[in-house]
């Protein structure tokens, strides 16, 4: 019996180890992918969602954490950062992403500022650090990276969310993000400070959720749209990571059950790889949403097929 107490303890302690189908994650509400590859393991950061089935808003407490290295096993490592783990920061934990540089992992999350006097506050970005993709995290620098204070006369002061932040090959540190318009700044190499001023671009039909990446000289700005009934995904390709930004059309419909949808893109031993989320689980919606991942087609000229979600 105390062997057996022991046991079942340890599972208790051990991370839980997921089957592969789609929703990829079935044991909580997942949001927001941000994939990221470490030596031969994919790292997924998620946001959570735990409002209750009725609830007409978000509660977004923490970020969480998932790896695989088969892409059908997932062990769930559970919350690794929080809003509470910065002091200037309350709030729901939105989307995140982590990039890595010269050994360390920075966390970039869109939370809300204690400043503005709503009770949760305007957007802001802010980063963690860690030595390894499953943390420890801490904050980086004490205070928002990215904050604009929300008053009346600037009412979209929450738009600083969602970042995504891709290194050039030249060492470059670009950060992208936002709500309505897309803004960029270039990050010094110390990844934690602004390096010159923002820029603003305003691709067509962008709402959020902007996916910044490389591949074979092209840059790929995918986005969450306003083009459907509800959110979808659209893209846009430049040659450089400044843009102007080329419209190429639209990458994904809109998600069974859920207003938002939110790109996350990966090659991972060979595949192309679209993380998203969808409201398809039993008691899901736009509130309780779920992770999913399908394949990704690119043509010969660097365009890419649109993805065919699944449920397999
Ligand atoms: O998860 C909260 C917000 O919903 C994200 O920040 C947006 O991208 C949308 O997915």
């Amino acid at each position: 019996i105390i062997m057996l107490a022991l046991v079942g303890f340890g599972l208790l302690l051990a991370p839980q180890h997921l089957k592969a189908q789609n929703p990829i994650i079935t044991d909580v509400f997942t949001a927001d992918p941000a994939p990221l590859v470490h030596n031969g393991t994919l790292y997924l950061y998620t946001s959570h969602d735990t409002a209750s089935v009725t609830s007409t808003n978000y509660e977004m407490k923490d970020w969480l954490v998932f790896s695989t290295t088969d892409m059908k096993n997932w062990t769930n490592h559970g919350p690794k950062l929080s809003p509470k783990d910065f002091s200037w920061a309350t709030g729901d934990a939105y989307a995140a992403e982590v990039e890595e540089r010269d050994g360390k992992f920075y966390f970039y999350v869109s939370t809300f500022h204690k400043n503005d006097d709503r009770s949760d506050g305007g957007g802001a970005i802010g980063v963690a650090v860690a030595d390894s993709p499953l943390g420890p995290f801490t904050d980086a620098k004490g205070e928002a990276l990215i904050y604009n204070e929300m008053t009346t006369d600037n009412p979209h002061g929450w738009d600083d969310i969602d970042p995504s932040v891709f290194v050039d090959d030249d060492g470059q540190a670009y950060m992208y993000w936002g709500n309505g318009s897309l803004k960029m700044v270039k990050l010094k190499d110390n990844m934690v400070e602004l390096d010159g001023s923002i820029k603003y671009y305003n691709p067509k039909n962008f709402v959020e959720g902007p996916w910044v990446y490389k591949r074979k000289g092209l840059y790929y700005l995918v986005y969450a749209s306003h083009g459907g009934e509800r959110e979808r995904i659209e893209y846009a390709i430049s040659d450089s990571p400044e843009g102007p930004w080329e419209y190429q059309g639209i990458l994904a419909d809109s998600a069974p059950n859920s207003f938002t949808i939110h790109p996350g893109i990966v090659n991972y031993k060979g595949k192309d790889y679209f993380f998203y989320h969808n409201g398809v689980l039993p008691t899901g919606g736009s509130y309780r949403r779920s992770i999913t991942v399908d394949y990704m087609h690119y043509n010969k000229d660097g365009t890419i097929q649109k993805v065919e979600q699944t449920e397999k």
